[in-house]
């Protein structure tokens, strides 16, 4: 059984490796639903800067909200586990459809800047991404880019995370088990301190932290246009006792009014046709969502299924 976490050398894409990377992307995506790419073409001395910015931003304007934040709710004291808050601290921020970086209060200039810079890079790195999964599922390139457009094009932004130093890690997690939502989520997270476990065959096994690597993540919207392929899977942060972590996690998701169904190549013979995935616009998924995030995903796909059945609007599925 093979344990070690995927880690894709992107230049092998370029060569005569070609073939045994995309095999180590798809069995990532089958086996995983992460994998961490190096060598992804976002310049090192970019990531720094962002990295650098962040921190500093932290310190200079959420430090001291998040302490009083802990303060006002006792969780530095709790005696038992906490089922309702996360130990983290949080901005973030709107690239797409329509940027929303300048509106944000507290940042600098030049951190603005980095911010939209790497928000460009990642954008292209997310949709090069979606195409070697398209390669790797026998889907038309530019086809997940399609599935996610809408009539806007997709929904990308950043979040920006922090999670400080925890006296009772036990008792209170960094952020909750759950998957996420999306589409496609690209991950910068701190070198040095860990903190973010992933379900791998009943197990939580730690994400690697590795100097400029970006980890890749499938969201709940891949699994349902695979028909079920590629799978989310359950993740969650531990905070640690020692070190702040830094995560900028960046989601790139479908528009809001993207219909999101199974690819109908993927949907194969009359078993398959009868356990669909729904179909359902995404911006409703989004909304269930937020009242479930950290419970499992099955119950969700369930009542897609139910609302699909009553809207008219969206006419049959096309599984041919
Ligand atoms: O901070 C991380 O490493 C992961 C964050 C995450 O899973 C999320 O925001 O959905
Ligand atoms: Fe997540």
């Amino acid at each position: 059984m093979e344990m070690d976490f995927p880690v894709i050398n992107m230049n092998n894409l370029n060569g005569e490796g070609r073939p045994a990377a995309m095999k180590q992307i798809n069995d990532a995506c089958e086996n995983w639903g992460f994998f961490e790419l190096v060598n992804h073409g976002i310049s090192h001395e970019l990531m720094d800067k962002v990295e650098e910015l962040t921190k500093e931003h932290y310190r200079k304007c959420m430090e001291q909200r998040f302490k009083e934040m802990v303060a006002i709710k006792g969780l530095d004291s709790v005696e038992t586990e906490i089922n309702d808050t996360d130990w983290e601290s949080t901005f973030f921020i709107r690239h797409l459809p329509v940027s929303n970086v300048s509106e944000i209060p507290d940042l600098d200039e030049d951190y603005r800047k980095v911010m939209k810079e790497f928000a460009n890079e990642l954008e292209k790195l997310a949709e090069q991404i979606l195409d070697l999964l398209c390669e790797n599922l026998g889907l038309e390139k530019g086809y997940l880019k399609k599935a996610f457009y809408g009539s806007k094009g997709p929904n990308f932004g950043t979040k920006v995370s922090n999670y400080p130093p925890c006296p009772k890690p036990e008792l209170i997690k960094g952020l909750r088990a759950h998957t996420d939502a999306g589409g496609l989520i690209l991950l910068f997270q701190d070198d040095k301190v860990s903190g973010l476990q992933l379900i791998k065959d009943g197990k939580w096994v730690d994400v690697p932290p590795m100097h400029h690597s970006i980890v890749i993540n499938l969201g709940d919207q891949l699994e349902v246009i695979t028909n079920g392929k590629y799978k989310s899977v359950m993740h969650r942060v531990i905070a640690q006792a020692d070190g702040n972590r830094m995560s900028i996690a960046s989601f790139y998701n479908p528009g809001n009014d993207a219909v999101i169904y199974p690819a109908p190549a993927l949907v194969e013979g009359e078993e398959e046709k009868s356990k669909l995935y729904p179909k359902f616009v995404f911006d409703d998924y989004m909304k269930l969502y937020v009242g479930l995030k950290f419970q499992a995903k099955e119950p969700r796909f369930e009542a897609m299924k139910a609302m699909e059945s009553t809207n008219l609007n969206l006419g049959p599925i096309a599984t041919v």
